[in-house]
């Protein structure tokens, strides 16, 4: 398949081989009355995302393709949260404390799970990742090699935090990376969109960009 119009020039890539990997689409950032909210965020500019989303979530789902999730979620105990991150700034909630939906990223509290609109399915890969990266202290390289998956196309939020951070993850181990530009979105629109010309500047130096409407043209 091909993305022709894909950033900063076309995209090739074959399904078997593709994965769509969905970053931190979990409630308390996205949803209002969560954590995300709590900061004094505007989460509609993050839900505004979802349809798109779906639309890509369902067309790859059809087609029987490699659908991975994350969510930035430690432990209980918080043993594999290092004290850095915890301590860093002067939020009025920390990692661990109790957040409006939970203890505020710490998995298997609600605010943690992905919101229903595109809630993991059974056969798909959903992992909690402790860091802001997909690939850090997780088995997804490991997984990916399993089924010879070369490429990868992301969605998700937020763009410049765990989006940007997981493509460059997947770019220096080799994955052939896709950002669909209107599935991924910032609580800042500034920082999204100085890394969306980051990531395809200089000949694709982080990986290509291209629309949910473009992809879907392709796939279908
Ligand atoms: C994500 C964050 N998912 N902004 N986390 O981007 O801390």
């Amino acid at each position: 398949m091909k993305l022709g119009t894909a950033k900063p020039f076309p995209y090739e890539f074959e399904l078997k081989r593709t994965a769509l990997v969905i970053i931190d689409m979990q409630r308390d950032f996205v949803e209002p009355g969560g954590f995300g909210e709590s900061l004094g965020n505007d989460v509609s500019l993050l839900r505004a995302i979802i349809p798109s989303c779906q639309a890509v979530l369902n067309a790859w789902r059809e087609l029987g393709g490699l659908v991975v999730h994350t969510r930035e979620a430690h432990r209980p105990d918080l043993s594999d949260c290092p004290p850095a991150k915890r301590s860093r700034g002067n939020p009025s909630l920390r990692i661990g404390d109790e957040g409006p939906m939970g203890r505020v990223l710490v998995a298997g509290e609600p605010g943690n799970e992905i919101i229903p609109e595109l809630a993991p399915r059974p056969g798909e890969i959903a992992l909690d990742k402790p860091g802001k990266g997909a690939f850090y202290a997780t088995p997804l390289q490991g997984l990916l090699q399993q089924v010879a998956i070369t490429h990868l196309v992301f969605m998700g939020v937020t763009t410049e935090v765990c989006v940007q951070t997981s493509m460059r993850e997947a770019n220096d181990r080799g994955y052939e990376c896709l950002l669909l530009e209107d599935c991924t979105e910032s609580y800042f629109p500034q920082f999204k969109a100085a890394a969306v010309e980051m990531f395809r500047a200089q000949g694709a130096i982080v990986g290509w960009t291209a629309t949910s409407a473009e992809l879907l043209a392709a796939l279908a």
